[in-house]
């Protein structure tokens, strides 16, 4: 299982000429087995159309399927977990909703909260935001290399940095102690979403 993880955003996919399904198909064809849809202003039942869509491309290449924020759909269409934030539902709930066989994903931002994050013991953290990025506005402060390396000495949970991470600097997070990286624009934003992919996956495993 590689470290790269995609995270979909419409906008940028569309700004790029492409549709979500498109995108996503490109990265699994190109190596990616971590796929986040997420959806901020999706009705519920597009966003469960989109969600089934996107079960069936992921199934079709052995990739993981992450529902960002909502247990409802991930519950609903069979995905393989779901990723929360602090300030989304208790880690506690949702796993009294999934049950013990689905993945549960936590961001984590600061050391306060990989504290808080330490206790729930989610399988894997995504560290946030690492580098400046125009794809999520509330992105408060900045971990800078020097902050992802502080929560990736202090957690042996598999841990994906985002925020920022392209192809110039995705070697640096790994070597700050990152087990992968989770990426929006440097993947949807693309020409090549493909090309892209491939061009990451390579720098990743050097
Ligand atoms: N969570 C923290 S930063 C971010 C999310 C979803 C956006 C990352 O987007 P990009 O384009 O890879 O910087
Ligand atoms: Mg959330």
């Amino acid at each position: 299982m590689n470290g790269l993880y995609l995270v979909t955003d419409r906008i940028i996919t569309q700004q790029a000429g492409h549709t979500v399904a498109f995108v996503v198909e490109e990265a699994c064809r190109a190596g990616v087995r971590w796929v986040q849809l997420r959806e901020k202003e999706l009705s519920t039942r597009a966003f469960l159309e989109a969600a089934r869509e996107l079960k069936q491309i992921t199934q079709a290449y052995g990739a993981r399927l992450i529902i960002n924020d909502r247990v409802d759909i991930a519950l609903a269409v069979d995905a393989d977990g779901v990723h929360v934030g602090q300030d989304d539902m208790p880690y506690e709930v949702v796993r009294s909703l999934v049950g013990p066989d689905k993945l549960i994903g936590l961001s984590v931002n600061n050391m306060i909260e990989l504290r808080a994050a330490l206790d729930d013991k989610p399988d894997y953290l995504g560290v946030a935001a690492v580098f400046a990025t125009s794809t999520k506005l509330d992105t408060s402060n900045l971990l800078g290399l020097d902050g992802l390396r502080e929560i990736c000495t202090n957690t042996s949970l598999p841990r994906f940095a985002i925020g920022g991470i392209n192809a110039t600097n995705i070697g640096q997070i790994m070597q700050a102690g990152a087990t992968g990286a989770a990426v929006v624009s440097a993947i949807c934003g693309q020409p090549s979403p493909f090309e892209a992919t491939r061009e990451l996956l390579q720098l990743i495993s050097e």
